[in-house]
């Protein structure tokens, strides 16, 4: 393949392989040292003494209620000047920061996240308050738009009024308060339903929002179940918008709502799942493609809607990948993720795991598994101490993507041999990748960076990671969301993002007028 290529083969990868941003060990975006490895003393100490609050649960039948407080409320922050309320958010931020153990235990304790997906994820949160800070700042200013002589015309944004975020529990921290960022930095209320498995994040969360000068009516947390609390929210009328994460499924009821109601049209922001690919050809560096895969498809416990779910690997390297596959598989520590060591802990409660079991009987039967790695009991000391929904990494080798269905939220590949008859082309790997209807994450690794720019340029899918992890969705730096089933767009984290929680307007003055 390399010989008759008429495409430049670099010798080395030809982009450089960035580091994730807010993996343990890495700078946050100011620079400060958060890790895990800094922070050994504080995290273990707030792990003894955090407790996850009781969060009070919210009555569906005072969803008018609350949207009346939040336009009350949201007449007031929108009037506020920008620079203020972004002034907010950054003490808000500090605070965060400030009490990153606390954060990360309660993580911990609630979510089941390691100490390394913890700081992560506190820094995230972090970033999220800060960029969006800027951002309204950036966007909020008056435009002077040119125009014929005679009149001036001007682009102003303003805030649109009360949005409902709903968020899940995969980023309790994390995608809650970008959400919330996002409408409260340019002017909006907020009516915050998180997921019904983490609401002790949510909760002090918000309580550190109130602190940080964010006012009890611009920021409601409303917990209890989405098919009742989120959908009496979502139809309740005076609601401005709705910005969601979650599933595909649920993105639709919600799209369904909104379209049935009387009165205005609302916008929907909804970013959801995704069977995410890595397509690997002959020129990729085996070692590389390992340590990819193995970070996307099992840290977290593949419980992010970016890991990698599907790898189509070249048939004249897969042996060797997958064996290498294996074996590094092998060498994650399952277990509590209140240890220190732990890389992989539970996911997130009986239902996913027995969801995740179901996959897994189906891919047994018709595929043949090539790595099932054995729970390796790390010494439970700290106070999560039984671990009943661990489900240790796999991978399965099907036949053709027409046997990939579904997205499995877990940590389980599934694994394609390309190279000859129907996926004879990494061309026709793309196009049946496309072909599944999701559109979030995409991996490619191959030496010819000619290649990784046509298929990119194919590819139906919000994010692409060359020659690295599918790892990255750090905030301003790959801002982040998908097309199709995945969802809506605009990109969390990214220069459009906060226009779609504004209300456009143009004023055009006729200056020739009298008086003008
Ligand atoms: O989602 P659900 P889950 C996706 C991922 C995975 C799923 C996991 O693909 O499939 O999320 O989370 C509320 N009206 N991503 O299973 O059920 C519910 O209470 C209004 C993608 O929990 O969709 C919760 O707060 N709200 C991703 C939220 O919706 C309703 C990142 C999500 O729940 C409702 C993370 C209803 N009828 C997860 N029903 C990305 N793309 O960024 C439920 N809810």
């Amino acid at each position: 393949e390399l010989l008759t290529s008429p495409l430049r083969l670099a010798p080395e990868p030809s982009l450089p392989l960035p580091m994730a941003v807010y993996g343990p060990g890495r700078p946050n975006s100011r620079g400060l040292d958060l890790t895990v490895e800094s922070m050994r003393a504080p995290l273990l100490a707030a792990l003894a003494t955090t407790t996850l609050p009781a969060v009070p649960e919210f009555d569906a039948k005072l969803a008018s209620s609350a949207v009346a407080t939040g336009v009350v409320s949201y007449q007031k922050w929108s009037k506020v000047a920008v620079a203020e309320r972004a002034a907010v958010l950054r003490r808000a931020a500090d605070a965060l920061e400030q009490q990153m153990p606390r954060f990360c235990a309660l993580l911990v304790k609630e979510a089941f996240k390691t100490w390394g997906d913890a700081v992560s994820e506190v820094r995230e949160a972090a970033d999220f308050l800060r960029y969006y800070a800027g951002e309204a700042e950036r966007i909020m200013a008056p435009v002077a738009l040119p125009g014929p002589t005679g009149e001036t015309n001007e682009l102003r944004l303003s805030a649109r009024g009360v949005w409902v975020c709903i968020s899940p529990w995969n980023f309790p921290l994390a995608i809650f308060m970008g959400q919330v960022a996002a409408a409260l930095s340019t002017g909006n209320a907020v009516l915050a339903k998180p997921a019904e498995q983490t609401p002790g994040v949510a909760w002090e969360a918000v309580k550190l929002m109130h602190a940080a000068g964010v006012p009890e009516g611009a920021l409601q947390l409303l917990h209890g179940p989405g098919e009742t609390v989120g959908a009496a929210l979502v139809a309740a009328p005076g609601v401005a918008g709705v910005v969601f994460t979650g599933s595909t499924q649920v993105a639709k009821i919600i799209n369904r709502a909104l379209a049935a109601k009387d009165g205005p049209i609302v916008p929907l922001i909804a970013e959801t799942g995704g069977i995410n690919a890595m397509l690997v050809d002959s020129t990729a560096l085996p070692e590389q493609v390992v340590d990819a895969v193995v970070q996307s498809a099992f840290r977290s416990a593949g419980q992010r809607c970016s890991a990698l779910r599907l790898l189509c690997v070249h048939e004249g390297i897969a042996d060797g990948v997958i064996e290498m596959i294996q074996g590094a598989a092998q060498e994650l520590v399952l277990g509590n993720p209140a240890e220190l060591t732990t890389d992989v802990g539970p996911v997130i409660d009986r239902e996913a795991f027995d969801n995740i079991q179901k996959h897994l009987q189906r891919l047994a039967s018709t595929s043949k598994v090539l790595a099932a790695q054995k729970e390796r009991a790390s010494s439970a000391t700290q106070s999560i101490a039984a671990m009943p929904n661990s489900v240790p990494p796999s991978a399965f080798e099907v036949r053709s993507l027409a046997d990939v269905k579904d997205e499995i939220f877990g940590p389980v590949l599934q694994i394609v041999r390309w190279g000859s008859g129907a996926l004879g082309t990494p061309e026709a790997v793309i196009a049946q990748i496309n072909a599944l209807g999701y559109g979030l994450t995409l991996g490619l690794q191959t030496r010819i960076d000619s290649r990784a720019q046509a298929l990119a340029a194919g590819a139906h899918v919000g994010n692409i990671y060359v020659n690295r992890n599918m790892i990255g969705a750090v905030v301003g730096v790959q801002p982040f969301g998908g097309e199709g089933l995945s969802g809506t767009g605009p990109k969390a984290g990214g220069p459009h993002y906060l226009y779609r929680f504004c209300a456009e307007q143009t004023l055009t003055v006729n200056t020739t007028a009298a008086g003008g």
